[in-house]
């Protein structure tokens, strides 16, 4: 899968990225990160990317040309219309569905705003996702991008050594994950619960999925309230 990431701070996508499990998957050659940084595409002489807002107010908006070009020169080398996510406060909040349908693209576009946005002309030509990653302020989209790519690539065959952990996690079956335990058996006074001693599969499960029960409502009762609710009709 390859990611294209339009951004004015390409090396911070690159730091971010070309480290950990994703960094691996980069250099087996299953994922692809290129950052394409705005500012090449200005056409102004002090390379400039933005100005003042028509209708007055505070801070400065990107301009729509350089946004323009740079996804040009990224869709034009590929075979279809690619789909471009625009990282915003004002998007939909990203969650594991969302994680799930992007990772069947073989290519993303990502792109990050800086200061008040971006000029919403260029938004319109081009972006096919809104998306935000929580309801508080970033100084710039290029964070949030990076938790989009992270999400999404675990997703991608070959990407985590261990198949089994991208099923088990916390959200793909509507609940947080159980608690985890490793040597040694006692730290601090504390034990390691009995039941993942015992060796009994089945009463390990039973175990993990109480406590996965028991964290989801109280932590994310609004979790624990659709599980219920789907896991009720279910069996009606
Ligand atoms: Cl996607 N961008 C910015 N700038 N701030 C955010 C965000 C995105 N999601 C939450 N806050």
């Amino acid at each position: 899968m390859n990611f294209h990431v339009l951004t004015l701070f390409p090396q911070m996508i690159l730091d971010g990225l070309n480290t950990s499990i994703t960094g691996r998957a980069i250099d087996k050659g299953i994922l692809s990160v290129e950052a394409v940084d705005i500012r090449d595409f200005s056409t102004n002489k002090h390379m400039k990317v933005d100005d003042y807002p028509y209708g007055g107010g505070a801070g400065m908006v990107m301009q729509a040309e350089p946004v323009q070009a740079a996804y040009e020169h990224v869709a034009e080398r590929l075979s279809k219309k690619p789909r471009v996510i625009y990282m915003t406060p004002q998007g939909h909040t990203f969650n594991q569905q969302m994680a799930h349908d992007f990772a069947k693209e073989e290519d993303l576009v990502i792109l990050c705003g800086h200061y008040e946005g971006i000029d919403e002309r260029v938004l319109e030509n081009i972006v096919t996702d809104y998306v935000s990653i929580g309801d508080y302020v970033l100084t710039g989209g290029e964070l949030a991008a990076m938790v989009v790519i992270d999400s999404v690539s675990r997703l991608v065959p070959g990407v985590l050594n261990n198949t089994e952990s991208a099923e088990t996690e916390s959200f793909e079956n509507g609940l947080l994950e159980y608690p985890q335990y490793t040597r040694p058996v006692e730290f601090m006074g504390k034990r390691v619960p009995d039941v993942l001693l015992s060796g009994n599969h089945a009463k390990v499960d039973a175990w993990r999925f109480e406590k996965s029960l028991e964290r989801t409502k109280k932590y994310r009762p609004d979790l624990y309230e659709e599980y219920m609710q789907s896991h009720s009709e279910m069996h009606q």
